[in-house]
């Protein structure tokens, strides 16, 4: 049940600079394109109310942090390698990136709204590269290359003559399946488009273009992040993608990347997604530094509300993928694990997960043993198909006990 999310886009937009705010994994970082050849995995958090303070407990979390009823839940990033036009054809080894994408649940495309940087990444004047283009390249990339993932031995459908169509989906679903793309999906754009496999010679190249746009788009849900908007100008861009009916979130990685540096020397209280921080020591900050910080503070949160970089996590998680938050306890009394860790542990599941599926989640055997589970705040018990709802406190009853 776990979750990727990958951070994609053309080379020099700043992914690496947004993964290591995220995940503060320092990573090569640099403005030139390629930086990033192998894809880097880490931990990145999403943030959320957590429920100590509506239940009235001083929480002790062990497996995510809580600082004044913020509970900060830990997720996967990956942070992948540029690609260039005509990835999808092998250039700027775009196959292999690609297949890295792939990997991902869900993806968050940084561009850079700043447009200092041309359509492969190299450095070019601020405002002269039009970042929609990078979108409508990107989606292509993405495109294309699932599109011709589908057709390989295309000649070995066509000569099977008359196909069912649960023989034609179950062959889709075999070549899409490296992908990570569930078989449901795929029926499910299949039948959207009325497309029958009586006549699947007849298909034309469009339809299978729609097919595969349809089915990536709906299997590896995206939204932009729009990168750099610390460059002036860039914010004519960010409003221009939102009005092309993008889901948008206007980013500075590199105000991030500083602020939550601050914090991890002391030198300010800034916690990530906040709308503004205080300084410290400022005793222990040169004059550029104070300034720097200052800047973020009047141009960036004061403007735009927080860098960005939190909202585009939370979205991802929370609205691309459906992940709502429950919390497991052992104790429906005091909300304790059995050492007496109150609130110890905030999970990340899909909606529509049951309370079996948390069960296992937790541990297989937990899962196979499940009795039956409890809402510790009515003490109501639930069956195993319980769907559990955002928020929701439970303890697991099992044949089988943790350790
Ligand atoms: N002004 C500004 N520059 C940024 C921001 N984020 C990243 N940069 C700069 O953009 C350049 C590229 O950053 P990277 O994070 O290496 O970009 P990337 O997309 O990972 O690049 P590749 O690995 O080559 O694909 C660096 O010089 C960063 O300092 C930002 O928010 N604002
Ligand atoms: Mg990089």
């Amino acid at each position: 049940m776990k979750r990727l999310v990958g951070i994609v886009g053309k080379p020099n937009v700043g992914k690496s600079t947004f993964f290591t705010a995220a995940t503060m994994i320092s990573v090569p970082v640099a403005a030139y394109p390629f930086t990033t050849i192998k894809p880097n995995h880490g931990v990145g958090y999403v943030r959320v109310k957590c429920i100590c303070k509506e239940i009235g407990v001083k929480d002790d979390p062990v497996n995510s942090t809580c600082i004044n009823g913020t509970r900060m839940i830990p997720i996967e990033l990956i942070d992948c390698a540029g690609l260039v036009p005509d990835a999808w054809k092998g250039k700027g080894l775009g196959n292999k990136f690609l297949d890295e994408i792939m990997t991902a649940d869900a993806l968050i495309h940084v561009v850079d709204a700043s447009g200092a940087t041309d359509v492969e990444g190299k450095i070019c004047p601020a405002g002269t590269h039009d970042p929609m283009k990078d979108i409508k390249f990107l989606d292509r990339e993405l495109d294309m290359w699932m599109l011709r993932i589908l057709k390989r031995d295309w000649d070995k459908i066509l000569r099977k003559g008359k196909i069912g169509i649960d023989e034609l989906i179950d062959s889709f679903a075999d070549r899409l399946s490296g992908l990570a793309i569930r078989r449901s999906s795929i029926e499910n754009e299949v039948r959207k488009l009325r497309l029958m496999p009586e006549n699947i010679s007849s298909w034309s190249e469009e339809n299978l273009i729609t097919l595969i746009h349809n089915i990536r788009t709906s299997s590896k849900p995206m939204i932009i992040a729009a990168n750099k908007i610390d460059v002036s100008g860039s914010m004519d861009n960010v409003s221009r993608i939102e009005k092309s009916g993008h889901v948008t979130i206007p980013c500075s990685a590199e105000a991030e990347l500083a602020l939550r540096r601050s914090r991890q020397k002391n030198l300010t209280n800034y916690e990530p997604g906040n709308d503004k921080f205080n300084i410290l020591n400022k005793e222990k900050l040169n004059l550029e530094q104070l300034q720097g910080l200052q800047k973020i503070s009047d141009e960036i949160l004061l403007k735009i509300g927080s860098t960005g970089i939190q909202n585009a996590i939370n979205f991802a998680f929370f609205k691309l993928l459906n992940m709502i938050t429950v919390y497991p306890v052992e104790n429906i009394e005091n909300f304790s694990d059995h050492k007496g860790r109150v609130l110890p542990d905030a999970y990340l599941i899909p909606y529509g997960a049951t309370a079996k599926d948390l069960a296992s989640m937790i541990h297989t055997e937990i899962g196979k043993g499940f009795l039956y589970a409890t809402d510790a705040r009515t003490k109501m018990r639930v069956g195993e198909d319980y769907k559990l709802k955002d928020n929701d406190l439970v303890s697991i009853t099992s044949t089988s006990k943790r350790g």
